[in-house]
């Protein structure tokens, strides 16, 4: 009887937290061919600095139940040094990301890569990419 109500609140739990948005494909595994994944807890990004080659993909996934997002628009950061990109690079522009939402890109300039959230930048919620150029064996 006792493992009854229990396995019963277990399943309320479960139940509440995925009502709280505890799903999506932030919580499944990472797709198989990044280089790097970057999680958005409550207000970070963990790892704060990744470090990948030239044609590579970093994903981002927003794990916390609060909106994020990745931006490089130095014309939206309220700290000039929490947005930068290589000349010739596109900014990043996520875009909002709910909660379970993941952000793919793939970056083809190397250089580095700062960014922040647009919602979290006075929390320091600020990142960065470091993208070194691309090995021989990876150009053919
Ligand atoms: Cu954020």
């Amino acid at each position: 009887m006792a493992n009854l109500i229990e396995r019963f609140s277990l399943m309320s739990v479960l139940t509440s937290l995925v009502g709280c948005g505890i799903t999506g494909p932030a919580h499944d595994e990472p797709l198989p061919d990044v280089a790097a994944v970057v999680d958005m807890g409550f207000t970070s990004f963990e790892p704060d600095v990744v470090r990948i080659h030239a044609g590579q993909t970093v994903e981002w996934r927003n794990t916390a139940f609060i909106t994020h997002s990745v931006s490089s628009d130095s014309t939206k950061a309220k700290s000039p040094n929490d947005a930068s990109i290589p000349e010739g690079a596109r900014p990043l522009n996520s875009g909002d990301l709910l909660g379970g939402d993941i952000y793919l890109q793939t970056f083809m300039v190397p250089g580095t890569y700062k960014y922040f959230c647009t919602h979290y930048e006075d929390d320091g919620m600020v990142g960065t990419v470091i993208v070194d150029p691309a090995p021989r064996t990876l150009l053919k």
